[in-house]
């Protein structure tokens, strides 16, 4: 199939990207390069010749629609999103506009496109919008979210993230775009960018500093591997039903502080302290986000059942020793994607490199 990604340069687009070009898809790969997204993730990929790359915004409608009308397009992916829950908080107003108004225009393209579209290319095409757990707001201790939770997003990222979604289900009714969404926990992986909690650990850890860990660390969140949820996607795009939704979560649902504990334990195996102290000394509780979700779980059976979807990373701590072996051997791209215009995120480079 021909797949216009946006987002492709992103974590999550970047790892969909190599997967759809492995399995023998056309990718045509369209990106603003925001602050989060690299061109470098885009680089080494299977299949070069398979694959384009052209920058630009998901709210310049008419320049999508030409990409989609000049290269055919069967499947259009939106992975394009401001994704980071804490800046939704000191800034929300890209949110709105990528997350919320990027997907109008969007859709306004694909609905243009698929219009002029007939036969199996009519039959074959599909918008897929890549959305997440968080529009179904915070669970208590017990129970999971899927495909029939109401929506009740908390924070100004899920909110926007939940206003697009919204749009999507209204094009399929009213407009029969032939659109699926799905819903993701939380990813982790390589090229992830470290300002989430994962990647950012490892390099506080790795440059010595305090590693900060919201309020008591006792939030949950539900790991799924970022090569699972691709193979998912692929999965949705191939089997799933227009008009539906589809869940994937990881089955490995983590306290932020074991997560953050796992991390230290990790790095005191495979690069310890030149000092002889446990990176877990380095562990500070700090003020708790605003709003702060306490749990998020999915219960992923419609898509086990529907989509044959299974996960192939079902220990999560195998996964985060490859995820931390993965950010070792890649200083280069840490300090290259954190050293841009806008990023404040800085670590002691020289530290690191020891
Ligand atoms: P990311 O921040 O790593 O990547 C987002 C990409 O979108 C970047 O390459 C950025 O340059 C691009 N982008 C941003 N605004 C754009 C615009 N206006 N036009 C074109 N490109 C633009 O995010 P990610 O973690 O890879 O998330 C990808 C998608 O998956 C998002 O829609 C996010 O909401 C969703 N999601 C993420 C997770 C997660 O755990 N990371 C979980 C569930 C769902
Ligand atoms: O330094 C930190 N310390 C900390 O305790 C950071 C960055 C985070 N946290 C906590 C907050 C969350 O409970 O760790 C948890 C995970 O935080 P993030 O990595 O920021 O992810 P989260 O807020 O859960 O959202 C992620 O998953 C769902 C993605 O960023 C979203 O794009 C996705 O939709």
């Amino acid at each position: 199939m021909k797949i216009f990604v946006t987002g492709a340069a992103g974590f999550i687009g970047s790892n969909f990207v190599e997967l759809a070009l492995e399995q023998g898809h056309f990718v045509v790969s369209y990106d603003a390069l925001t602050y989060a997204g690299n061109r470098e993730n885009l680089e080494d990929l299977p299949n070069e010749k398979n694959h384009v790359f052209v920058q630009g915004m998901i709210q310049d409608q008419e320049k999508v629609s030409k990409l989609l009308r000049e290269h055919q397009i069967d499947w259009l992916v939106n992975f394009a999103a401001e994704s980071h829950v804490d800046k939704s908080i000191s800034g929300p107003a890209p949110f709105v506009d990528t997350n919320v108004v990027g997907t109008f225009a969007l859709l306004s393209a694909a609905k243009t496109h698929y219009e002029s579209l007939s036969g199996s290319a009519k039959q074959n095409f599909r918008y897929l919008q890549i959305s997440t757990d968080e529009v179904y707001g915070t669970l208590g201790a017990t129970g999971k979210f899927s495909e029939t939770t109401a929506y009740q997003p908390n924070s100004p990222y899920s909110a926007s993230k939940a206003g697009g979604d919204l749009l999507v289900r209204a094009w399929f009714h009213t407009f029969n775009l032939p659109t699926i969404t799905t819903n993701c926990s939380n990813n982790y992986g390589p090229k992830q960018f470290p300002e989430k909690l994962i990647p950012h650990i490892i390099l506080c850890a790795l440059a010595g500093k305090t590693l900060p860990v919201y309020g008591k660390g006792e939030n949950i969140r539900d790991w799924i591997h970022v090569k699972d949820h691709a193979r998912g996607i692929l999965t949705a795009l191939e089997k799933g039903t227009p008009g539906e939704t589809y869940c994937f979560g990881g089955n490995s649902e983590r306290k932020n502080l074991n997560v953050v504990q796992a991390i230290c334990a990790e790095l005191d195996r495979v690069k310890p302290l030149a000092s002889g102290k446990k990176y877990d000394s380095l562990i500070q509780f700090v003020t708790d986000r605003p709003g702060h979700d306490f749990r998020y779980a999915i219960d992923d059976s419609k898509a086990q059942k529907e989509l044959g979807y299974s996960r192939q990373y079902t220990q999560f701590e195998d996964g985060l020793k490859d995820t931390i072996r993965w950010y070792l051997d890649h200083f280069d791209w840490c300090q290259k994607v954190t050293s841009k215009p806008g990023v404040k995120i800085q670590y002691d480079w020289k530290t690191l490199a020891k």
